[in-house]
């Protein structure tokens, strides 16, 4: 097919190892009080998880993402740099980094675009949508582990394909969702079963 395809890729959990820079820092940080392995990981809020474990550890939890340096110094992912540099490189497809900021906006969108310039390289800048409601932004496709994407728009442009992470592997199997497993799955073919 020759159609020119949209694609947008999120960044915590599918690009940054969020999860895994969040437990490091966390524990760190709280070496005395319980933690959750990534093995128990359940649910896409990981401060309503610590809030349940013991309350207090809620507002501990945020305190780490809200910390500076938290967001800038996560890991990537197995693969991904390397697949998304691969990705936008493709004949007509256009690749964005669809991302999320937290509220507490002191470090987070600073940070977001530093990361890009570091792992991806400052001609991904001009790639980024920050936005706390991805169904207004058009496209044909959403990577997002994210299981639940809501938003003002009803019916978004894209099919949202549920890239696999420790807090949604173990979610059943959904007959209308598709999942990438992670950047060794196979992408391209996704892609192709988008350009038809
Ligand atoms: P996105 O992956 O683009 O949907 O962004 C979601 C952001 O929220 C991402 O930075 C991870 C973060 N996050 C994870 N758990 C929690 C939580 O319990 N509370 C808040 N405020 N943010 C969370």
């Amino acid at each position: 097919g020759k159609k020119r395809l949209r694609v947008l890729v999120d960044m915590d959990g599918v690009i940054a190892d969020f999860e895994g820079g969040f437990l490091k820092k966390f524990r760190a940080r709280y070496p005395n009080e319980p933690y959750i392995t990534l093995e128990d990981r359940r649910g896409f809020w990981v401060s309503t998880q610590y809030g349940h474990l013991r309350s207090d550890l809620c507002e501990k939890a945020i305190s780490i993402w809200e910390t500076k340096n938290f967001f800038i110094d996560l890991e990537p992912l197995p693969g991904a740099v390397v697949a998304v540099k691969e990705m936008s490189k493709l004949e007509n497809t256009d690749v964005f980094i669809c991302t999320s900021p937290i509220n507490n906006y002191n470090h987070c969108p600073y940070e977001k675009y530093a990361w890009i310039e570091k792992h991806l390289g400052c001609e991904f800048l001009e790639k980024v949508i920050l936005t706390r409601d991805k169904t207004v932004v058009c496209a044909d496709l959403l990577i997002d582990d994210k299981p639940d994407i809501s938003g003002a728009e009803p019916h978004p442009a894209w099919e949202h394909v549920l890239f696999t992470a420790c807090h949604n592997e173990h979610l059943p199997a959904c007959r209308w969702r598709r999942r990438l497993h992670s950047w060794q799955d196979d992408w391209r073919a996704l892609l192709d079963s988008k350009r038809q």
